[in-house]
């Protein structure tokens, strides 16, 4: 046979199931297409990342003796539809079949199954990159009533065999999360992230992306994401040196000036398939085994990558698409305008938003605690926190964003991510951040002008969600204490919510510029 190869934008490793066994004359299409960039408002620098990435893959397809055609934004005849695109170039070079690994998203998964005709057939193939599939997946969840991470992640700890002692978690333990909640060290000096030379390839894509995309949110003057296989191995080396020792205890610290604390920033580059999370685990494990990281840190990051990251892949795949439906607490609020902007003077979401405008980066406290928090008590709608999600981070993609913006923050699945919903009031920010100093919101105030919003939020919240949340054993602490609260603070909690929530409402409606 002579089939086209069609690799998507984050499937870059020379590993991958379709560049196998290739015959002779396969040809292997790398497509930049408008519809892959704008079907979201995607941040400026997760489309420089990724044409970028792609470029400089096709390039090393092509040292390797491969047959490759790149269609490059501005060609003429690219029809700018990925699954378009690839039936041109198939029929352009006489191939009979396309062959494709599974994508990172549902509709391009659904698409190209309802694509395949009799004269082209569509070849779909497994991604084994990640330790589990979605078949090993679903024969785990299967009969379970309340699938959960933990379970999941001891499965795979003993599958993988990664930091396990014979039948026994290293250290005794399989978890260590009590050690990894610190908040942020008051005179720590957090090491600066590498920065990657750009070569012309990358100067073009900018170039280009600063010319098509210019109306989406996110600057691109601080672009320093990996973007060959060797960059990325480069950020793996930096981390084990210079993060992952600290990478367990700050896990959970936000800094008002430092967007990147010891954690890895390595989610782009695993998902575009940089980095396979196999190599990653295994040289993190290395560092514990060598004595140069302790466990807190090496097991947080395991649970990470070998627990969360294939728990929400699972859940994805074989939850779709009922999943992307769900709104299990009712809530119809739609994005507040700040969202893209930053405009807003709550210090903690206005530092969160500029981050990811500047970076296309928010680290997970900041995207649960901080912006998700926020969106969970306000009821903004899973569709329009989603959508936001989607776009405005370097290493979004649908399959592991939705089971934690849908899921993980809104609690709108009901329970499948967590068994409840990671809600939390100016406290939490308080403790584990250096924000509300700069504020001018009060945390430590619930009633009246300077009080910090999230404090009468939170508890309007729960009064709201009383009916769905207060027989969940794990909030039982909290609806005692509500219920312990006098009337009249509780009224006064009442109204003080409502009326920033009639202010968020009044604002004008804002939606980011979608780019032709
Ligand atoms: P580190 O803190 O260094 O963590 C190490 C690695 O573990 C990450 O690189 C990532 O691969 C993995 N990981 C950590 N937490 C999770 C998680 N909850 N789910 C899956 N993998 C995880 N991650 C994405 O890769 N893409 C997304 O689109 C994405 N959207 C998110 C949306 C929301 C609302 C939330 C709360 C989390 C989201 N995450 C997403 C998970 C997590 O926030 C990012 O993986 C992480 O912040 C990336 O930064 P890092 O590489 O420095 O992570
Ligand atoms: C996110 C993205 C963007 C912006 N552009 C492209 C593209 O032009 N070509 C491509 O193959 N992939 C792109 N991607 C990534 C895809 O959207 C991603 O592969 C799917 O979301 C599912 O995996
Ligand atoms: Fe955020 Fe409230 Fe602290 Fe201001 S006071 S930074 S709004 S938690």
């Amino acid at each position: 046979s002579n089939p086209l190869i069609l690799l998507l934008g984050d499937q870059l490793s020379h590993e991958i199931a379709s560049l196998r066994d290739l015959p002779e004359g396969a040809v292997i299409a790398l497509c930049e297409v408008a519809a892959e960039g704008t079907y979201v408002p995607h941040h400026p620098q997760k489309i420089a990342l990724i044409f970028s990435a792609m470029r400089h893959f096709a390039e090393e397809l092509r040292e390797r003796g491969r047959l490759v055609h790149y269609s490059a934004l501005e060609d003429d005849d690219n029809v700018q539809d990925l699954l378009g695109e690839a039936e041109r170039l198939a029929s352009l070079y006489g191939c009979d079949e396309i062959r494709a690994v599974r994508p990172g998203e549902w509709r391009l998964w659904q698409a190209m199954q309802a694509r395949a005709t009799a004269s082209l057939p569509w070849r779909l193939l497994e991604d084994d990159r990640f330790f589990s599939t979605p078949e090993t997946f679903d024969a785990w969840a299967r009969g379970r009533k309340a699938p959960r991470l933990e379970h999941f992640y001891r499965l795979m700890r003993r599958r993988t065999g990664l930091l396990m002692e014979g039948d026994e978690p290293a250290g005794g333990r399989w978890n260590f999360d009590h050690d990894n909640r610190e908040p942020l060290p008051s005179e720590a000096r957090f090491p600066a992230p590498p920065r990657h030379a750009r070569d012309a390839t990358t100067e073009a894509v900018l170039a280009l992306v600063a010319s098509h995309f210019d109306r989406h949110f996110g600057h691109l003057e601080s672009f320093h994401w990996p973007v060959t296989r060797r960059q990325a191995l480069d950020e793996l080396e930096h981390f084990l040196e210079y993060r992952l020792p600290a990478f367990g205890r700050f896990q959970d610290a936000i800094s008002d000036s430092e967007p990147f604390l010891y954690h890895s920033r390595l989610s782009a580059a695993l998902n575009l398939g940089l980095l396979l999370p196999r190599e990653v685990c295994e040289a993190v494990e290395r560092e514990y085994r060598e004595g140069r990281a302790p466990l807190n840190a090496v097991e947080g990051f395991i649970r990470q990558v070998l627990g969360w990251r294939e728990y929400v892949r699972g859940l994805y795949w074989t939850r779709m698409p009922d999943y992307k439906r769900g709104n299990a607490l009712g809530a119809e609020r739609s994005l507040p305008s700040f969202f893209w902007s930053g405009e807003t003077e709550m210090r903690c979401l206005r530092r969160a938003i500029e981050m990811t405008r500047d970076h296309a980066y928010a680290h997970h406290i900041q995207r649960l605690m901080v912006t998700g928090n926020f969106a969970l008590l306000c009821d903004v709608a899973p569709e329009a926190l989603c959508d936001w999600y989607l776009a405005v981070y370097a290493d979004a993609c649908e399959w592991v964003e939705l089971p934690n913006t849908l899921g993980m923050v809104l609690h709108a699945d009901g329970g499948l991510m967590g068994s409840k919903p990671y809600c939390a009031s100016g406290k939490y920010i308080d403790r584990m951040s250096d924000h509300c100093r700069d504020c001018r919101f009060d945390p430590k105030q619930a009633i009246g002008e300077e009080a910090c919003p999230f404090n009468s939020l939170y508890w309007d919240f729960l009064e709201r969600h009383a009916d769905t949340l207060s027989a969940n054993p794990r909030m039982k602490l909290i609806y005692g204490s509500l219920s312990r609260m006098k009337q009249e603070r509780r009224d006064a909690m009442r109204r003080q919510a409502a009326s920033f929530l009639d202010q968020l409402d009044a604002e004008p409606a804002y939606s980011p510029a979608h780019s032709s």
